[in-house]
């Protein structure tokens, strides 16, 4: 209840911040986007994890003011970096099926692209599969819609969920990012090492481009990079970093 309450005045008293955490392309080696990942410091409770609100944040729908605030940010600091010479990388956020449910998502998304002057082939929106468990028709038609603003859809934690071969052929995503819970044991587990490069396989003959989550040792690297995977993510290269810390290394990286 302390949390809840707290959380109806997080976003006006500013304690939410983002960190973002770099996404590698596995060929060059370059940093091609990032991943937005909320984080809230409050005065007293310090600091919260997102798996102590985000599921508070949905229940109560609190989530869909925090996910605009979210977009925003995460795209207006990618407009920012654009401008600053840094690359022109994307940003990937992840949308919850509450915010997917409601009815200014498209053209919440339409004015932030507007507003920050971000292209939006640098905005990718992060997808569950559990958003098409129930009836799908909506669904289709609302990512062909934001589709058609011209950003990106991945399909967040493949493979945990409710994984259907058929939304994979009606939706229009464009990246399937492969569970850290598969990349952990793909070095000890054959069945993962396998699960992993059949995902792969996937993608590709989907043509959609595939990102590794969760990747800590140069060994599972190794394996990704021989069975084609496109991009990486995790603690190998880097955790989720504060933007400042994020922009250094973009600076190193040069
Ligand atoms: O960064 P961390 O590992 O603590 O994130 C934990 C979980 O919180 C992840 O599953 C991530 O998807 C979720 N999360 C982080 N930021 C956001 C956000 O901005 N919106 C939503 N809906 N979930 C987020
Ligand atoms: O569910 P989602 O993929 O959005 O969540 C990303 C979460 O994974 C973030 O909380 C982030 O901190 C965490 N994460 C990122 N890289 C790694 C990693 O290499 N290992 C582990 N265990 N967690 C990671
Ligand atoms: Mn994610
Ligand atoms: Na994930």
């Amino acid at each position: 209840v302390r949390i809840e309450s707290a959380l109806r005045n997080a976003l006006e008293r500013n304690e939410f911040v983002l960190h973002y955490q770099p996404q590698v392309d596995l060929q060059t080696g370059r940093i091609v986007g990032m991943e937005a990942l909320i984080r809230w410091k409050h005065p007293e409770l310090g600091m919260v994890p997102p798996s102590r609100f985000i599921g508070i944040a949905e229940d109560t729908g609190l989530i869909v003011p925090i996910g605009a605030w979210v977009m925003r940010t995460a795209c207006a600091q990618n407009k920012a970096w654009h401008d600053a010479g840094l690359g022109k990388l994307r940003v990937a956020v992840n949308l919850s099926a509450r915010q997917f449910g409601a009815a200014d998502l498209l053209p919440g998304i339409e004015a932030v692209l507007g507003d920050t002057g971000l292209d939006p082939s640098c905005l990718e929106l992060e997808l569950t599969e559990s958003l098409f468990m129930s009836d799908v028709t909506p669904a289709v038609e609302l990512l062909h819609r934001m589709k058609s603003l011209g950003v990106n859809l991945s399909i967040d934690d493949f493979g945990t969920g409710y994984s259907s071969f058929s939304y994979l052929s009606r939706f229009p995503i464009d990246v399937l990012k492969i569970d850290r819970s598969f990349v952990n044991d793909i070095t000890h587990d054959a069945n993962d090492a396998a699960i992993v490069a059949s995902i792969i396989a996937l993608a590709h003959n989907l043509r959609l481009s595939v990102i590794a989550e969760g990747v800590e040792t140069a060994e599972q690297l190794d394996y990704l990079r021989h069975q084609g995977c496109d991009e990486m993510q995790g603690y190998y290269f880097s955790k989720p970093l504060p933007a400042h810390e994020f922009e250094q290394l973009l600076r190193q990286r040069r």
